[in-house]
Order: C-alpha cells, then structure tokens, then sequence
C-alpha cells in the first residue's frame, strides 16, 4: 500500500483552541480524519505526526525513507528558519508538498519566505484544512499516476 506522512510542526496541536480567526476551528484531530478517510477512498495509507521539536521532525523525514512514499509538511514556524527540515526533505527525496493553513502571503513579511518550498514538489497555503486534502490528491497523482 502506498503510504504517506503528514507532519505537523509547532503548536499545531493546539489548533482549534486558540486563534480560529487565523487558523480555523478544526483540531489537528479532525484534520487527522479526514486525511485518513480520503486517503482510504483514493487508494493509500497516511501516518500522522505532529511535533514541537525541530530534531524529531527531521527523524521523522527520515524515518519515512523506505517506508513512506510521499510526505506532507506543515512545518508550521520552521518553515520560515529551519535549514535542517530543507535538508531532510531534500535527503529523503520523497515527493513532498508543503501547506500551511493560513495564507502565508498575507502576513507579516518573515511569513512571506520558506526555507523548504524549494525542496517541495508544490505549496497550498491559504486554504485550512482543505489544503491538507488537496495535497494528497496531488501525491496519488504523483505517486500512481507517475
Ligand atoms: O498557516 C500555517 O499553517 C502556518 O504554518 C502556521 C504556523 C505559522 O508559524 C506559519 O507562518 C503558518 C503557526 C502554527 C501555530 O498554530 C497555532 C494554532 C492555534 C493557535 C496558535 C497557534
């Protein structure tokens, strides 16, 4: 079974608790569900992490090298400083796509850079919870259709 890894960076799990103006009213929990019951309808598996710490997010790239064939990254304010996550998608050489909930575009200008776009196949900002959604029909794409 073709298998993804959603990760979620810092204070992601706090989502649904504080901010619902910026970051929406669904919890890490519900996205969790709903990536798993779309991705049982369009044919793969998805793993779910969420971490405040840079160094377990990293582990958890490379964890996914062999056992994983695709990743989806929020990697939350690491987006914005983190050479070490760039480093570890760039490594694993997964397809990977970047989202963020909110649109980074229409923040505060340090939002406006990612230091692991690059390394992403595609970025979806902007759009809660549906981003999450549309980036794993992006990689059932990639990954069954080449
Ligand atoms: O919009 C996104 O998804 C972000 O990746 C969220 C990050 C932020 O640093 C990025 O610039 C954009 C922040 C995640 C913090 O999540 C919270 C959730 C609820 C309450 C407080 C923070």
């Amino acid at each position: 079974m073709t298998k993804v890894l959603i990760l979620n960076g810092p204070n992601l799990n706090l989502l649904g608790r504080r901010e619902p103006e910026v970051y929406g009213s669904h919890t890490l929990a519900d996205i969790s569900g709903a990536a798993a019951a779309l991705a049982a309808e369009i044919g793969l598996e998805v793993e779910f992490f969420q971490s405040n710490s840079e160094g377990e997010l990293v582990e958890a790239i490379q964890g996914a090298i062999g056992s994983c064939q695709g990743i989806i990254i929020n990697p939350a304010a690491y987006t914005h400083t983190s050479v070490a996550l760039r480093d570890a998608l760039a490594a694993a050489g997964l397809p990977a796509v970047e989202v963020h909930l909110s649109n980074i575009y229409g923040r505060e200008d340090f939002r406006k850079t990612s230091m692991t776009a690059a390394v992403c196949r595609g970025v979806i900002t902007g759009l809660g919870i549906d981003g999450y959604l549309l980036a794993l029909r992006a990689l059932a794409g990639i990954l069954h259709e080449g």
